[in-house]
Formats: structure tokens, sequence, C-alpha cells
């Protein structure tokens, strides 16, 4: 038997319902269009994108947006952004299909979403106040008005009268003409706003090509020769600040004009606070140090691991200075929470930082001002702890509290209190399912414990004895360590895992836990085929 399964035609005919659906994506188009222009002219970060992705990525729960760091890597927020377009496109052809029956509902159903934008944007942690409404709120209005007059093109004229069996029918001229009006507007606003966009932050640019750094006080010894192994395949010892692993919530990179910049120390057992000027801190004793970086993301054998030469101020000094005592030497303060420009918090143990050990608030990076995806102008590091404990860029403010008394951004997204990077080590080559020749076959990796330092790194092969790799040169115990492994390689396949012994004498655990709540711990294993 055949079924016909009928879809009834729609009131007007399908060409109104596409036309529809259209005035409601150029609507939705128009709406975003304008919204980027005058977010422009407000701040970038105000604009109902990137509000919404803001607020968006601080109410994911911690495993789905470590899910998304690992899945899409330094893509995930062109990943997230992408996403938040095709939603708002589809529910835009939604309200479009949904005003040819109501046209003022369908309209104000826009306006809705420019509520959703500017309550979004006035209440993200960087928000300047209400004007941070105005990019949503003038895109949706200029989007329901066009929505309006659209659909006003599309209503459905009587058929004349005394002819029943004439077509209804609405004015296609019209409606082509307005759309297509429409959408040259709206390109050519967007347009407008993109270049308008790509010259913000000129300031902020000029005052980088400023700066000159100047000589450390205690400058960094040379990377001894022999730190970098030499097998094709291992990462660089130093990483470039290209190819250096970038990490935070920032839809927008914040740009910080140098010269405006300030840094503010308060907070309890701060007997002299202070703010200091970019130039302040330049005109100060510097320390250069090579500091290997690792983000609590990164899973066993991941990229989130990076070294490089930063100068700066050395963070107890200036600590010292203002009257801080840490807790070990009865200081009433054993949490600093590190502010920066967009409103992360970050917080690290102050005995950490008052140890001896090279905290420091970097102004430099491999020779070069901070890149502004680092943090420029100023940016946090303490050796040993992982970035979300130590590392905070665009830095504005150092609050001296306690752990007791304020949890900062991660924490809240129930990451752990306190953090010490874990013993690691990584299999650079060869590559997994990897297919190297039979006989000798250089394996050779990284290995980190930062501020404990590397003592011992061992191979084994499939289930064989764990064999002692032979380790590059130390640079510091705050920096990664290269290691090379001669392998006897058999035909067949086979599974190379790899084990490293920090100076404490603790081996790396074979136990393997999630990133979630202090770290992945677990060994490097790759499987290869030889040949
Ligand atoms: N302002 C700010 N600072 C931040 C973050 C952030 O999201 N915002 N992320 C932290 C994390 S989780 C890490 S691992 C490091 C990464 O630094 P990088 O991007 O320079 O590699 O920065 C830290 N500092
Ligand atoms: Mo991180």
């Amino acid at each position: 038997m055949k079924t016909a399964w009928k879809v009834p035609r729609p009131h007007g005919g399908w060409r109104r319902t596409a036309a529809g659906a259209l005035s409601g994506a150029l609507a939705g188009f128009a709406a975003l269009a304008v919204a980027e222009l005058v977010s422009t002219a407000v701040r970038p970060e105000a604009g109902p994108v990137v509000a919404v992705g803001g607020a968006a990525i601080d109410r994911t729960p911690a495993a789905v947006k470590d899910w998304a760091i690992q899945e899409f890597g330094t893509n995930d927020k062109l990943v997230l952004k992408s996403g938040i377009l095709a939603v708002l496109g589809l529910l835009a052809v939604a309200l479009g299909l949904f005003a040819l029956y109501r046209r003022r509902t369908g309209s104000a159903g826009v306006l809705l979403f420019g509520v959703v934008g500017a309550v979004a944007a006035t209440s993200r942690p960087d928000s300047t106040g209400l004007v941070d409404a105005l990019p949503s709120l003038v895109g949706a209005l200029v989007g329901a008005v066009l929505l309006y007059v659209l659909v006003g093109r599309l209503a459905l004229r009587p058929a004349p009268a005394g002819d029943a069996a004439a077509e209804t029918g609405w004015d296609r001229r019209g409606f082509l003409i307005a759309a297509g009006a429409a959408a040259a507007a709206s390109a050519a606003v967007g347009g407008l706003g993109r270049t308008l966009g790509a010259s913000l932050g000129k300031d902020a640019v000029a005052s980088r090509k400023a700066v000159t750094l100047p000589a450390a006080a205690s400058p960094a010894d040379a990377v001894p020769k022999g730190a970098q192994v030499r097998v094709a395949g291992v990462s660089p010892f130093v990483t470039s600040a290209d190819d250096f692993y970038r990490v935070d919530t920032a839809l927008v990179v914040p740009k910080v004009n140098a010269d405006t910049w300030r840094l503010r120390i308060h907070g309890k057992g701060v007997t002299r606070e202070r703010t200091l000027s970019f130039a302040d801190l330049l005109g100060r004793e510097l320390i250069e140090r090579d500091i290997t970086l690792t983000c609590v993301s990164n899973e066993v054998g991941g990229p989130y691991v990076g070294n490089a030469r930063w100068i700066g101020v050395r963070l107890a000094d200036l600590l010292d200075e203002c009257g801080v005592r840490p807790p070990s030497r009865g200081g009433p303060a054993d949490q600093l929470v590190a502010r920066s420009v967009d409103g992360m918090t970050i917080g690290t143990p102050v005995d950490d930082v008052m140890d001896g050990r090279d905290a420091m608030l970097a102004l430099g990076m491999n020779g070069e001002p901070l890149p502004f995806a680092h943090g420029f102008p100023v940016r946090m590091l303490v050796p040993g702890l992982y970035g979300y404990v130590s590392a905070c860029k665009w830095i504005q403010d150092i609050e001296l509290t306690t752990f007791d008394d304020y949890d900062p951004y991660w924490v809240k997204r129930d990451w752990a209190r306190k953090a010490p990077i874990k013993t690691q080590s990584r299999i650079d080559t060869p590559k997994p399912f990897g297919r190297p020749k039979a006989g000798t076959v250089m394996v050779a990796g990284v290995a980190w414990a930062q501020h404990r330092g590397i003592d011992k790194v061992e191979v084994r092969v499939d289930d064989g004895p764990w064999q002692a790799a032979e380790l590059a040169a130390e640079d510091s115990r705050d920096t990664w360590r290269q290691w090379s492994f001669r392998w006897r390689a058999t035909p067949g396949n086979h599974t190379l895992t790899v084990r490293a012994t920090d100076r404490t004498g603790a081996i790396q655990t074979a136990r393997r836990t999630r990133t979630i709540p202090d770290g992945a711990s677990g060994r490097h294993s790759v499987v290869v085929t030889v040949d």
C-alpha cells in the first residue's frame, strides 16, 4: 500500500515562508552587524557574541570546559563563537517564520535577545557599567524594526473582489528590494565595524613598541649547550612566543596600554600599600630566568607546556617592601589573589611566592616585551605551580587575603585551591603509530618537575625492564629537561612508556587521574610498528 504524506501548503505559499525565514536571518545579521559596530565605540568586549560567549565560558561545568580544551585546543574560542553564531542564526530564522503570523511579537522576540546580550555584557566581571548594554540594545532595535518592515512586505493582499478563484499574493518585488537593501546595508555596517575594530588598541600597540627592556641585574646563565638533545622531532628547549601554548578565558585578547597601566598591591598585612606603573617596574632591579610553565588541563603526553626566558621583577622583594610577611613568618595572609584587567582571579600560596624561588612579575618573554596574548604588559609567574594558580596575565591588582576568605575563579569551578605541578614526562619521538625501521631508533622527549628538578628518566619497551635514558644537561630545576634513549628496535608492534624521577626521589606515578581537580597523573605511552 502506498502512503502519501502530504505537507499542507503554508499560508501564502512556500516562497512566502522562505521569505519569512530570510527576513529573520537578515534581521539577525543586521542586529549583530550594528551591535559589533557600536561595540567598537563602547568596548570590544561588550559586543553580544563576546559577552554571551564569556558568560557561557564562566558557566560551563569544569568537565565540559576541560573537554573543550582537549578537543579543540587553542581553537576552543573559535568553536564557541561559531556555535553561538549558529544558534543565533537558527533562532533568527525561527523568529522570522513566527513573524509571518505574529508580526509584532516576532519583532519583540528580537528585542528580547538584545536584552539577553545586554544583561550578559553588563554582568561581565570587566564590565565598565551600563554603557556595555548599548551594543546589544541598539543592534536588537535595528533588527526588530527591520524584521517588522520586511515581514510587512509579506502581507497577503486580498483576492480581487468577486474573483474567489484568484490567488492571493504578496509584494514580491517590494520584498526583494527591501531585503536586498537591508543585506547590503548590514554588510557595509559589518565591514565598517571590522575595520574600526582592527584599529582599536592602537595606543596599546604603540606603548608596547616603545618598550625597551633593560638588561637584568641578575641575568640568566646561557642555556647549557647540552640542554637540547640532537634528535629530530623533540620540542625546542626554548619555546618561541608564537609556539607557546595559550590557555585563557579571554574571547578578545586584552590590549592594555602600558603607559596608563597600574598595579595595586593591598590587603591583609600590607602595611605600605602601593600602586606601581609600568615605568616603576622597568626601573627596578630585574631578574631573568628560564621557567617552564604548565597548564593543569594538560593531559598526560599533552602539549600545554612551554619553556621561555622571562625577565621581570622579583615578586617577594616587592611584597617585602609592602610589609607583607608570609604565614611561616607570622603574616596574616596565606593567599595572594592576582586580578587581571579582564576579571580573572588567580590565587597563590604566599609561602610559595616568598620561599626564595624566582616568583616574578614578568615584563618580557624571550627578550621581547610580553606578547598581548601572553599578558602584556605584566603577568605573574611562580616556578613549580600550574598556571591557573600562579600565572595571572594582564595583571592589575594583587590582594593579600586568606584561603578561607576567598575562592578565586577556577576554585569556584571545582579546581583545587593549591596545585603544585606534578612530575611528568613525554615522548616526543617516535610519534604514536609511527613506523620506524628496525635497528637503532632514537626515543626522546621532555620531562618536568618544576622547582624540584628531574634526576632520572627511564623507558620501558612493552613489558620489559625500565632502562635508563640519557639525560640532557639541566638548565635549572625550574625548567623541563630533555632526554633520549637508544632503542634497538625489533620488527613488530611495540609500546614505549616513559617515567621520570624528580630530585626528591619520587618516581612519576603510574596511577592515571583526570586533569580535574589538580592535574593529570600517569605515564605517557606510544605505540609504534617497527618495519
Ligand atoms: N588573565 C588571565 N590569566 C591567566 C589565565 C586566564 O584565563 N586569564 N589562564 C591561566 C592559565 S590556566 C594558564 S595555564 C596560563 C597560561 O599562560 P599562557 O597562555 O601564556 O601559556 O595563564 C594563566 N593566566
Ligand atoms: Mo591552565
